[in-house]
């Protein structure tokens, strides 16, 4: 059976392989260097990479061609991620800009660490979207988790100060902070994150924070911007790309790794609960490249 992210993969994979494939069976011309040029800067792997790949094609016999160029790829990549139960109290905001999948996002975490054997709460720090916190709360009776909101305030920071104090209470051993949408240009709500990190640093530093920014595959270059962005108002530890299934730009966690140094930990291919794989560079470029893993 085909992997989940194989399939995501798909309509990325169809330009980048079809552009591979022209120039494997015969010389390398200039016309078909162009030409894979084209393809990698439009499925969204950034002019940085692109460029190492047309370097290193140009040196290259036809000989293992592929493998050479999965090789190189995969150098470029972050490394394989792979979760474990967390030893120490752990806070992970979910942060991003606006329908970028925080939420849905924050569930499929939840489900996971709770098959991981951690107890976890949820905590409904959307004050903004009327619908915000029913959204979730629908999540997290699906999953079986704690979920703490407060629809009387409109304070972000004063419902994650009682979704700590609550989970603490409960002894959970993992926090999962679903916060507001916000564009990056908006200063003021930047300002509400970083001042929300800062209550957690300064008031619970017992906890493990870790913020992960959901970025939508479909926006391309436009959301390593918001990731760079971003990180001048919280430290990003890692990055979690939604809606691979969708697009054809699936590129987008090479310039993330190579330009901003964030590593893709998860990348999300659905809308349900376990549509959340692991990040794995092996994987996911012989996704792109049209390697099936079953062959
Ligand atoms: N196909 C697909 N859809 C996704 C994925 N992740 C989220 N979605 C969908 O994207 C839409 C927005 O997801 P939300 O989780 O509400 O996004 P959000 O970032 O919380 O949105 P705001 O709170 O409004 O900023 C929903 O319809 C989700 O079902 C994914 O990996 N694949
Ligand atoms: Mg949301």
């Amino acid at each position: 059976m085909l992997s989940k992210l194989f399939k995501a993969l798909s309509k990325s994979r169809t330009a980048i392989a079809n552009a591979f494939s022209q120039i494997t069976g015969k010389n390398i011309t200039p016309e078909s260097l162009d030409n894979l040029e084209e393809q990698l800067l439009s499925a969204d792997l950034g002019y940085v990479t692109v460029e190492s790949i047309i370097n290193m094609l140009k040196n290259l016999s036809k000989s293992d061609f592929i493998e050479n160029v999965k090789k190189h790829l995969i150098s470029l990549l972050p490394p394989e991620f792979s979760p474990k139960p967390f030893q120490r109290p752990t806070i992970l905001m979910i942060v991003g800009v606006n329908g970028t999948g925080k939420t849905t996002t924050s569930a499929k975490l939840a489900y996971l660490y709770k098959k991981l054997g951690q107890k976890v709460t949820l905590v409904a720090a959307d004050t903004y979207r009327a619908a915000a916190v029913d959204q979730l709360k629908v999540w997290g009776n699906r999953v079986g988790c704690h979920l703490v909101c407060n629809d009387k305030t409109s304070e972000p920071t004063s419902v994650l100060f009682d979704g700590i104090v609550s989970a603490k209470s409960n002894k959970s051993d993992v926090i999962i902070v679903d916060t507001a949408g916000r564009l990056h240009t908006y200063s003021n709500l930047m300002g509400e994150l970083a001042k929300m990190y800062r209550v957690v640093e300064n008031r619970f530093p017992e906890y493990n924070l870790k913020s992960l920014i959901t970025m939508d595959a479909s926006l391309g270059q436009n959301s390593v911007i918001q990731a760079k962005e971003f990180g001048k108002h919280v430290k990003l530890d890692s990055a979690i790309l939604t809606k691979l299934d969708g697009t054809a730009r699936g590129g987008i966690v090479f310039p993330l790794f190579q330009e901003l140094k964030i590593p893709v930990e998860f990348i999300g291919v659905g809308e349900e609960l376990d549509d959340l794989n692991l990040f794995n560079p092996e994987e996911y470029v012989d996704g792109l490249l049209g390697i099936s893993q079953d062959d």
